[in-house]
């Protein structure tokens, strides 16, 4: 496929396109920053909440799917959230309807239903409240909401993936339920782009972990089948360097009193 990736210069961004790549796709990348890697790849530096970029971006590329990993991924004040999230999903879903491109992989995060106490090891549904520890927790819920109108009205195919801890290896105790591999990442982004007319999907972006919480099974539905599990650093990881919340609820630290902000910062 010949995929455009937004974020492609991001922390997820770096591990997934070469991933792409390596499976035989096609990618055009997209970020605020130019190509890492000085390739030879179709890239964009634009800022993907400008609606008219976007399109000119689409006009001049065909393309087959979207993967959009652009976004701040800490927390901020909600009118920055909503541009980073928000805006940026409706102006490339608007983008794709314009084209005719069918398919969109988002990054959305574990953090749309931060604020659920996980009780030990019960295990969360894709179907539960969406219940946010932040304004970024509230930009990815309004995200995935755009995904659902357009699958709805326009038959946009379009998987959020609810990203846990994507990193090289766990770092603390919350990652054992948490992380989610480079390895895994790729596999979910490939499946979410691959699976049969899926039209609006959520499934956790998380390693197949001894300790998580999350129900992997709608991943698994769409052909995301994880490999790793983040039991084998469990000896590594320090056990006392997080407060209570990270205990209470599945946002860990996003969820506790340090994330607290107004709304409006300016
Ligand atoms: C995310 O969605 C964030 O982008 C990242 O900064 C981490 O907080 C991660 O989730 C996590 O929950 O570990």
């Amino acid at each position: 496929m010949r995929v455009l990736v937004t974020g492609a210069a991001g922390s997820i961004g770096r591990v997934v396109v070469p991933g792409l790549e390596a499976l035989g796709h096609e990618v055009v990348g997209a970020d605020l920053l130019p190509d890492p890697d000085h390739t030879e790849r179709s890239w964009h530096v634009l800022d993907a909440a400008d609606p008219a970029a976007v399109d000119e971006m689409f006009a001049a590329e065909p393309l087959d799917g979207v993967v959009h990993l652009a976004g701040v991924p800490d927390e901020s004040d909600l009118p920055t959230a909503l541009a980073s999230h928000a805006h940026t999903t409706a102006a490339l879903l608007d983008a794709m309807v314009a084209h005719g491109v069918r398919r969109m992989v988002y990054a959305s995060s574990n953090h749309v239903v931060g604020r659920t106490p996980h009780e030990g090891h019960a295990t969360l549904g894709v179907e539960v409240r969406t219940r946010p520890d932040t304004f970024y927790g509230v930009g990815k819920v309004a995200a995935e909401a755009l995904l659902s109108l357009y699958a709805d009205r326009h038959g946009v195919d379009a998987v959020a993936c609810r990203i846990g801890s994507f990193l090289p290896r766990p770092e603390g105790r919350r990652h054992l339920a948490t992380w989610l591999s480079h390895e895994d990442g790729v596999r979910m982004v490939e499946a979410s782009l691959t699976a049969a007319s899926p039209g609006f999907a959520v499934l956790y972006g998380i390693s197949a972990n001894t300790r998580g919480w999350w129900d992997l099974e709608p991943g698994r539905a769409l052909g995301y089948e994880p490999q790793d599990d983040a039991e084998q650093y469990a000896d590594d990881v320090a056990g006392d360097s997080h407060d209570a919340d990270d205990d209470r609820f599945v946002g860990g630290p996003f969820a506790g009193p340090a994330y607290h902000r107004p709304a409006f910062d300016g």
